[in-house]
């Protein structure tokens, strides 16, 4: 039995407001579609088939290495974290699965816990490791590196946590574990970048062992921070390297913010896609490092060219195209529910766009070499509005056509900080 935390009357009263207007719009679109040979349905359809995950971290307000400000009726247990997570899914219908990480998720009954995220219409998607950080009671610090520690106990820690989260994951029903690791260094010499690499390999290789058939490991990349100097794992090719060496199953995960300013992300795309080694995605935006800003919020126009490579990928599938989708986000100065819908939002926006390029006309100027007309292949879709089309997506599915007007109206976090204990207000990245 599900039970959403929302009045649906409210929802449907915010609608039945809206729809007329609505109506207006998505049929005035349709006619403006439908002159380039396009059906609207068609393209409501595909976004009403897409979703994307919500980190179980995100639903709690973020911060910097400086300061965390928490906000009152903040989620501070993963239970709290999932009923957030079901307003954001049940606003959007476009966030059904939430990606939890451990330790900090750690519960005693995982099955509880699966069928709890049930009865609030969530699943769980990727499980997150965590050896970036020490826990009260560890054995061993990853002060040295965690993977690819030359502290051989260390390692072994490392192992057995992430070979945990497979089997926390299976009994939540994950299929997929990303890794992430802080390993690198901070001064020249720290470490042997070759050797370091060797017992990277070696270790992820246990881990790799451990997966169930029907898992994935997804290797995310990262090219700095906490290690400023070098980083084991710190870009694409340092990726789909250790993914190829440990196996099929072993994907690329790419997070919008760990590349160089201005690196080409949509190429990189293109390439982990051609050789079967593109498994997930972390979306976010970022103006100068790895900001984990809210996504589309800096550069809208390059997270359209990242999904117009996928809709390329979805066209001409290698090796099962089914990347994990997820927003990765830290939301330092907003509620997060509302980070996370306008960012639900600007991400679907894009692969409604990227789903409106006419390929036949991009790849026939490709071909020709006719320059111009390919890039306005990609500027004609891109200029259109596809609002009316993901509200018309939502209403349809039983979410809100305007999602943060009746988050707002919901007066839910409010109502939280009545109920919720405070959340302190440590410094920390998430
Ligand atoms: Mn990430």
């Amino acid at each position: 039995m599900t039970t959403l935390p929302l009045s649906a009357d409210l929802i449907a009263q915010a609608n039945a407001r809206e729809m007329a207007a609505l109506d207006e719009d998505y049929s005035a679109l349709g006619r403006k579609l439908e002159r380039s040979g396009i059906a609207i349905d068609t393209i409501k359809d595909r976004v009403a088939g897409f979703s994307v995950a919500v980190p179980s971290w995100g639903a709690g307000r973020g911060g910097t290495r400086f300061a965390k400000f928490p906000i009152p009726g903040e989620p501070t247990t993963i239970h709290e974290k999932l009923e957030d997570c079901a307003v954001i899914n049940q606003l959007s219908r476009a966030t059904p699965r939430v990606s939890p990480h451990f330790p900090w998720d750690k519960v005693s009954d995982y099955a509880a816990l699966r069928e709890e995220a049930a009865s609030l219409g969530l699943g769980f998607d990727a499980v997150n490791s965590n050896t970036f950080q020490d826990q009260p009671g560890q054995a061993q610090t990853y002060a040295t590196g965690s993977l690819s520690s030359t502290v051989e106990a260390t390692r072994q820690q490392a192992v057995e946590h992430n070979i945990e989260c497979i089997e926390i994951g299976q009994k939540l029903g994950s299929r997929d574990l990303t890794v992430w690791v802080g390993d690198g260094t901070n001064f020249p010499g720290q470490q042997d970048f070759a050797r370091s690499l060797d017992r990277y390999l070696d270790a992820a290789a246990q881990v790799y062992a451990a997966l169930p058939d029907d898992w994935r490991m997804l290797l995310e990349h990262k090219m700095f921070e906490p290690a400023f100097y070098s980083t084991v794992i710190s870009d694409w090719g340092s990726s789909i390297l250790a993914a190829q060496e440990l196996g099929p199953k072993a994907k690329c995960l790419v997070d919008l913010g760990h590349h160089a300013p201005n690196v080409n992300i949509e190429q990189i795309v293109a390439r982990l896609h051609r050789f079967g080694k593109l498994g997930g995605f972390h979306f976010n935006d970022s103006k100068y490092g790895d900001d984990d800003l809210d996504s589309g919020s800096i550069n809208p126009h390059q997270l359209f060219l990242v999904f117009n490579e996928l809709v390329e990928a979805e066209r001409n599938p290698r090796d099962g195209f089914n990347p994990a989708y997820m927003i990765d986000q830290s939301h330092n100065v907003t509620d997060p529910i509302e980070s996370m819908l306008s960012s639900a939002e600007a991400i679907i926006q894009c692969y409604a766009k990227a789903s409106l390029v006419d390929r036949d006309a991009l790849h026939a100027a490709q071909l020709g070499n006719d320059t111009m007309m390919a890039f306005q292949a990609l500027r004609s879709a891109y200029t259109i509005d596809v609002s009316p089309i993901l509200a018309r997506a939502r209403a349809e599915a039983g979410g809100a056509i305007d999602p943060l007007a009746v988050y707002r109206s919901s007066q839910w976090r409010s109502r939280k900080a009545q109920e919720r204990r405070p959340a302190g207000s440590s410094a920390g990245i998430v």
